[in-house]
């Protein structure tokens, strides 16, 4: 708890020597914080003259230098030799886990001053902006795994701030799997491919992660929701995105605030379906990249509200979870959430390796205002990443890359190592010296310098965890009564589904056994899916965790149900499904879709114009139906071989994913009479009814029909 008793133990920062700040570089500092920039790094190879590394011009970069045409190679070429040694040298270890990933340079707006709780300069200013880079990932796959699989995304953020880097290292879902550090080697061994056959890929659809899951029962909540929805975003502008541990927030007087982070988009939370997902792994494995990477090419900004939940330290133990655990979320009906900013990514990587695969985040990355918690999985992932940094980016110097160089001055003694590129003038680089003035100087906490949180700690060394974080259930029910009943129906069948690749019987039994402690209806179903026995609650409850209590149970969740987002129109896809021979006004109703912010793709034959000069988007054979998030088909009065032999599949496959379409013709050859009938289905002779069709778009999925989940 707070404790400010042993200030007289702390370093003296009046009777540090202090020297002026250089003011031109104050300036620099301003002039950087209104974007990350990167500019002096750029290279542009436009109308430039080819040369080695070395900055040689060359004549030539296509024949190596050989001992007469027909020739031996010779030793001497060193145009050769440097060219295949950067080649051989192209790869760095990805990522452990996140190794797939997507990112984009943003801003974050102060929309509420919250100096009452942090000094952190990017909350205290309204209207002030800090540039920001994300990078949102998988976790399970490799890093060339496809966008779509069913996971946790990571959803990472560094604030370029003017005090320095400040990171949040989060993810899409506001749990973690486990409650301690020390087990997060076997949580990511049981999930990655078996070490044995490398298999499967980017999936947790297998026995070493549900042999894992019923042997460590804090993972229920997580696994909640990682079978839930949740875990098949539509689009990765259309996920929130949370820090999950427990930090602290530290104002100008000292005074701590627990704080959760989580920021939630403007477009809503919205996810596909299962059957739907998997078909677009294998259409477009880097749909979700390309998705992101289009809307802020186009102007389409993502935006997402940022909100903290903030608790007083007198109330730490007022709930019937503790605070600190990561496998709990903090329900909004208790602890409410308040906007403080909004994130807006706005600019698109000039260079993918150079950026989102050199950047570095690291949780232990803040800023004065910010602190952490005794959350033991945070404390652990302290350690971690600059450890995995090192390894991954070859030295000790990553900080200096240009990603990852914050738009502070850094002035300290450290000195040399692999990659150094700075150039540190004069002789000290050591604390104390007379030579220097002893430069640089250390900043007081009353003008930016960090000091850590002085929290009282008192306690015996001991491996273990409090009682307090031992139930590991009540969360996981309270989650899945709080979804509607499609979203519940969604998990069964995800579990369903995981459940039935997994080869062991008895890994199963475990599983649905454990699961009937969240909910027992739910475990049956389960259970008879995948050929297990009759779950049984009291065999699945391993005795080292503690059962739920009554006024834990009633904890409720509603603001995670995604039943009544409401969906906009911008940027949904919508294929226009038509023939080639067709003289439909094709110009009226693209422009009537483009009005409501929609896009509008054509699918013909061919890649060409339509006869009224709009240009076709794809051919039928290079587009699925699960690419679009609507359909409109066009029946032509003499359909096209070419149309009649794909339409239907088109008509089938958005049909059974519960989403709009619209058949503009003749639907008898296409959907039976109680499909036409349908929820979110129309059939017109001609297209004035696009209001209608816009607001399905809007509802975007039709639950009633019979469709494939
Ligand atoms: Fe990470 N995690 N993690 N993690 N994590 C990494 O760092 C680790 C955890 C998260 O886009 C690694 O640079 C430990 C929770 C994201 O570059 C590594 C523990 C959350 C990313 C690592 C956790 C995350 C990582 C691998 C348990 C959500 C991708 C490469 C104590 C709040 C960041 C790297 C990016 C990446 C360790 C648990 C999110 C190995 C030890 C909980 C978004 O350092």
């Amino acid at each position: 708890m707070a404790n400010k008793e042993d200030k007289n133990q702390k370093y003296d920062f009046k009777k540090a020597p202090l020297t002026p700040p250089d003011i031109d570089k104050v300036e620099q500092v301003k002039d950087n914080a209104k974007q990350k920039d990167l500019e002096t790094n750029k290279v542009d190879n436009k109308g430039k003259a080819f040369t080695t590394n070395k900055g040689l011009k060359m004549a030539e970069d296509e024949f190596s230098l050989k001992a007469g045409r027909r020739g031996p190679t010779l030793l001497e070429d060193f145009h050769l030799r440097e060219k295949i040694m950067h080649f051989d040298h192209e790869r760095i270890p990805e990522r452990i886990v996140h190794a797939r990933g997507v990112g984009a340079h943003g801003v974050f707006k102060c929309t509420k001053d919250m100096s009452e709780y942090t000094k952190a300069s990017l909350f205290t200013q309204e209207g002030k902006e800090t540039p920001l880079f994300t990078r949102i990932s998988t976790v399970a796959g490799f890093r060339g795994s496809t966008d779509t699989p069913r996971d946790v995304r990571g959803f990472a953020l560094k604030f370029y701030t003017d005090e320095g880097n400040y990171d949040i290292v989060g993810n899409n879902i506001p749990v973690f799997f486990i409650q301690d550090a020390i087990k997060f080697p076997d949580f990511v061994h049981a999930v990655k491919p078996e070490p044995d056959t490398e298999v499967p890929q980017a999936q947790s659809a297998h026995d070493t992660f549900w042999d894992f899951v019923s042997k460590n029962q804090e993972s229920a909540h997580t696994v909640m929701w990682a079978m839930s929805d949740r875990a098949i975003p539509l689009s990765l502008r259309m996920m929130d995105g949370f820090a999950v541990h427990t930090f602290r927030f530290v104002n100008a007087e000292g005074k701590g605030t627990f704080v959760r982070f989580q920021w939630n988009p403007q477009l809503g939370v919205h996810s596909r379906v299962w059957d739907e997902t998997l078909k677009v792994s294998g259409n477009d494995p880097d749909s979700q990249r390309k998705d992101l990477y289009d809307a802020i090419d186009e102007g389409n900004y993502p935006v997402w509200d940022f909100c903290v939940q903030l608790l007083p330290e007198e109330k730490e133990f007022d709930y019937p979870f503790d605070i600190l655990d990561p496998t709990k979320v903090w329900p909004e009906e208790d602890i409410p959430k308040v906007k403080i900013g909004e994130i807006t990514l706005n600019r698109n990587v000039d260079n993918y390796f150079a950026e989102t695969e050199q950047v570095a985040f690291n949780p232990g990355n803040v800023v004065p205002g910010i602190d952490f918690s005794n959350d033991p999985l945070l404390q652990g992932r302290l350690f971690s990443y600059t450890d995995t940094q090192l390894l991954r980016l070859g030295g000790p110097n990553f900080a200096q890359i240009p990603i990852n160089r914050p738009i502070s001055e850094v002035h300290n003694n450290q000195r040399d190592g692999w990659h150094q590129h700075m150039i540190n003038k004069g002789p000290v680089s050591y604390h104390k010296s007379a030579i220097d003035d002893q430069s640089p100087y250390y900043e007081s906490p009353e003008n930016g310098g960090y000091e850590h949180y002085q929290e009282k700690i008192d306690g015996r060394a001991i491996k273990d965890r409090d009682d307090s974080f031992r139930d590991h259930f009540s969360q996981a029910t309270s989650f899945y009564k709080s979804l509607s009943k499609v979203e519940q129906e969604h998990i069964k069948n995800a579990f369903s589904f995981e459940l039935s690749k997994v080869k062991r019987p008895e890994i199963r039994q475990n599983v649905v056994d454990m699961f009937a402690n969240v909910d027992k209806d739910m475990a049956t179903e389960i259970a008879k899916n995948v050929g297990a026995d009759t779950p049984n609650a009291e065999r699945g409850f391993d005795p080292v965790g503690i059962k739920a209590s009554k006024e834990a149970l009633e904890v409720k969740m509603p603001e995670f149900s995604q039943e009544n987002t409401i969906f906009k129109p911008d940027t949904l896809k919508v294929g226009i499904y038509s023939d080639s021979d067709d003289d439909f006004d094709f110009k009226s109703l693209v422009k009537s879709i483009k009005n409501s912010k929609a896009k509008a793709e054509i699918i013909q034959a061919d890649l060409q114009d339509t006869k009224d000069g709009v240009m076709v988007t794809h051919r039928y054979e290079t587009i699925h139906p699960v690419l679009e998030d609507a359909l409109i088909i066009v029946v032509p009065e003499k359909p096209s071989h070419e149309f009649s032999k794909n339409v239907g599949e088109f008509a089938k496959e958005t049909f059974k994913h519960y989403k709009p379409l619209w058949i503009i013709g003749d639907a008898s050859d296409i959907l039976s009479d109680d499909q036409q009938k349908a929820d979110g289905v129309m059939v017109t002779k001609d297209s004035k009814d696009i209001d209608k069709f816009i607001e399905n778009l809007t509802k975007q999925r039709f639950w009633d029909r019979d469709g494939s989940n």
